[in-house]
């Protein structure tokens, strides 16, 4: 059955990757599953069309068959229970990865998204310059626990597995801050991630839309 997600029609970040498409791109690429791409616009994003997919008029969706879905952790986790290579078959490192997934979008990711908030689109309020180091402090708390769990080890719980996808996935957003580069082993840990033949590719074909005259 053939795969479709939604992508931004243009990102606003150029190209950088930090749509969560490339996310189920890099996990469609990890399980090496083929999918096709249908591209929106922000205007189509709040039409009803979407809306039936996407209640809250946001991309990344998925269909297949019958099924269609929001959310990302939703999608990846799809996948990862449907192809083998994003999760381990014993079932305790299966929870474990899986829990990291959770970690990655309930504990790390709000505290990165409120730092994007607080420096793009609050900078220009009177109250930022305030409110700044304390968003910072909140996401340098998260990664100092993140950084002494990962310690000297290539992935978050053995193998690479969609907790470690959903992590560097978030960790990302937060390159541009000069945040991740304060936690060496994090840093190598999303280089790690990058490294992937699966991100690569997952990477080069969300560029190829969004890089475009
Ligand atoms: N929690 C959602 C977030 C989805 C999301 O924020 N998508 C962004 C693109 S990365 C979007 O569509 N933004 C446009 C909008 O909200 O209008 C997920 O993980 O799928």
């Amino acid at each position: 059955m053939t795969i479709t997600i939604t992508a931004f029609e243009r990102s606003p970040d150029g190209g950088k990757g930090l749509a969560r498409d490339t996310r189920v791109r890099w996990a469609l690429e990890e399980v090496g599953q083929p999918y096709e791409v249908r591209l929106v616009s922000f205007r189509a994003m709040k039409e009803p069309a979407h809306l039936a997919l996407h209640p809250f008029g946001q991309i990344p969706t998925y269909e297949e068959g019958g099924l269609a879905l929001f959310e990302t952790g939703a999608i990846v986790f799809h996948i990862a229970q449907r192809h083998a290579g994003l999760l381990p078959a014993d079932a305790h490192a299966r929870a474990r990865a899986i829990t990291w997934m959770f970690a990655a979008l309930s504990t790390v990711e709000p505290p990165i998204l409120e730092l994007g908030t607080a420096r793009i689109l609050e900078g220009d309020k009177p109250w930022t310059r305030e409110r700044l180091p304390l968003v910072e402090g909140r996401v340098r708390d998260r990664l100092k626990q993140l950084s002494a769990r990962l310690g000297n080890a290539d992935w978050l719980d053995g193998a690479f597995s969609a907790g470690d996808l959903m992590m560097v996935s978030v960790l990302l957003r937060l390159r541009s801050s000069g945040i991740l580069d304060e936690y060496p082993n994090l840093a190598a840990y999303v280089a790690r991630g990058e490294a992937r033949a699966a991100y690569k590719r997952a990477f080069a074909d969300q560029a190829a839309i969004n890089t475009r005259p």
